[in-house]
């Protein structure tokens, strides 16, 4: 029985966590975690990639430590990258995508090229931080780096680079970047050339479930380890996620649920229409040839962000505490677009959510309680919004939502995803990033036939919680009014 390392990276914290397949279930153990914050520096928002690296190794020595491991996976956020030069050194910092600069090399991509002609040749949501924008402004303001670039790679594709010295571009986070051909999943060096990037710095493209290459030499040496393989999984998180929907259907909603809100299912071929282009539907590709169509809806992070306020202002609250003041407080007060770009940027969410409400004309929320309220109840309005359109473009009628992630944990998202989109929920695994990372890894290693045979195991692994709606007309007059502030 092979042993799995998976490394799973989110936008604020690290896991190293260990498994193996033991009678028909996978068994988990979590043997490192560490935080992940942006830094700024010099009043760019930056990651620290050297410090994700040190927490990995840290993570390979205690793996090693507790018996050992045959395969490493490795899956982080979207879009963000580093870039070495004809050394095979880094260049600079990978830049966090919330740094305010993504927005003004997304405009300028737009002189060059209309979104929606942008859409209709990549398929994926337009939002500021795509890959696209990122080198659009760094051509137009940091030439200096890009011309000393010899190689292009996504953050989980530079950390492999780190471990094997093997430089390769894994095809489900490339999808994030807006610059692949969704159709042959290749790059669209024509796009590019468009936009005057220079496509020789992209790395082949890997397919997930390939082996990438093994811990290299250097590596084994410097942390006394043995040689393992590194396996180029779905090394995006939310590719990572859907892998491990626990659904036996070939038809089913997930809500990939933490940080973000990734709503969508999953296809066999892009889905490019108008309609998609005008409600955020994005392609983005999916382990065993699928599409992932789905819209990023901002999601946990207006609550963490939030909490990050209060904390500063010397209200030290956990987010039980939120919730439960968020459960005390008058329902249907009032509601934000989640997607509003504002709430993206680090900061103030609580004072933006007020002068949200007070510009479209209600009431704003007055307490901590009030403004956690309106966060989830505009979340679980923004799920039905997002479940019609779906059922809108595919033409099908989804009976169930499984949310996956560590959203799963909290019971008051997802009794209120039931009740607002009228539909069952059932909530689980907690851990499906990282269960999506280990299945990868264990059907490369020939010991789970393909996805469909590692949803039946993850779900025979962890129970599911299941939610049946409770809608009243509240929740209909609640939507109403939602559309409107959304301008629908
Ligand atoms: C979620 C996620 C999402 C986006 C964002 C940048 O963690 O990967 O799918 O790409 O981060």
């Amino acid at each position: 029985m092979k042993k799995v390392l998976a490394i799973d990276l989110g936008a604020s914290s690290g896991r190293g966590i260990i498994a193996h397949l033991d009678g028909g279930k996978i068994s988990l153990k979590e043997i490192h975690r560490f935080q992940n914050n942006g830094v700024w520096a010099g009043g760019d928002f930056l990651w620290d990639v050297l410090h994700l690296l040190d927490e990995i190794k840290q993570a390979i020595v205690k793996a090693n430590n507790d018996g050992g491991f045959d395969l490493i996976g490795i899956d982080t956020w979207g879009v963000d990258y580093g870039l070495l030069d004809k050394d095979g050194s880094l260049l600079t910092n990978p830049v966090h995508y919330r740094d305010a600069r993504n927005a003004v090399g997304q405009k300028e991509a737009f002189d060059t090229m209309s979104a929606k002609e942008i859409y209709e040749r990549t398929g994926i949501q337009i939002l500021d931080f795509n890959t696209l924008y990122q080198l659009v402004y760094a051509k137009n303001h940091k030439n200096h780096v890009l011309e000393n670039a010899k190689t292009f790679l996504f953050m989980p594709d530079l950390l492999n680079y780190f471990l094997t010295g093997v430089a390769k571009n894994e095809y489900t986070i490339a999808s994030t970047s807006q610059m692949l051909e969704p159709h042959t999943k290749k790059w669209d060096f024509d796009l590019l050339k468009k936009f005057g990037i220079n496509t020789d710095i992209f790395c082949d493209i890997i397919m997930p479930g390939k082996k990438l290459g093994e811990l290299s030499d250097k590596v084994c040496e410097e942390l006394k380890v043995k040689k393992a393989d590194v396996i180029a999984v779905g090394s995006h998180d939310t590719a990572s996620a859907v892998v491990s929907v626990p659904s036996d259907k070939k038809d089913f909603v997930y809500i990939s649920c933490g940080t973000w809100s990734l709503f969508g299912t999953e296809l066999d071929e892009p889905n490019i229409t108008e309609e998609g282009y005008l409600s955020s539907y994005t392609n983005e590709g999916g382990c065993g040839g699928k599409i992932r169509f789905l819209t990023n809806i901002m999601g946990l992070w207006l609550i963490q962000e939030s909490r990050r306020t209060y904390i500063k202002e010397g209200k030290d609250l956990s987010f039980a505490d939120l919730e439960a003041l968020a459960r005390k407080s008058e329902p249907f007060k009032c509601f934000i677009d989640p997607d509003y770009p504002e709430f993206g940027k680090p900061g103030d969410i609580p004072k933006r959510i007020r002068e949200y409400c007070e510009k479209t004309g209600q009431r704003a929320p007055e307490t901590i309680g009030e403004t956690v309220r309106c966060i989830y109840e505009s979340l679980a309005l923004k799920y039905k919004y997002s479940l019609i359109n779906l059922e809108k473009i595919t033409g099908k009628k989804f009976e169930k939502i499984n949310i996956v992630g560590g959203g799963t944990k909290d019971p008051f998202l997802c009794a209120m995803t039931a009740d607002a989109c009228n539909i069952c929920v059932d909530a689980g695994p907690v851990e499906a990033t990282a269960l999506g990372n280990i299945a990868m890894c264990l059907i490369s290693a020939g010991e789970i036939k393909d996805i469909a045979e590692a949803r039946k195991i993850i779900a025979n692994s962890f129970p599911l919680k299941h939610y049946e709606p409770n809608h009243t007309a509240d929740w209909d007059s609640a939507f109403e009014r939602f559309k409107k502030i959304l301008g629908k």
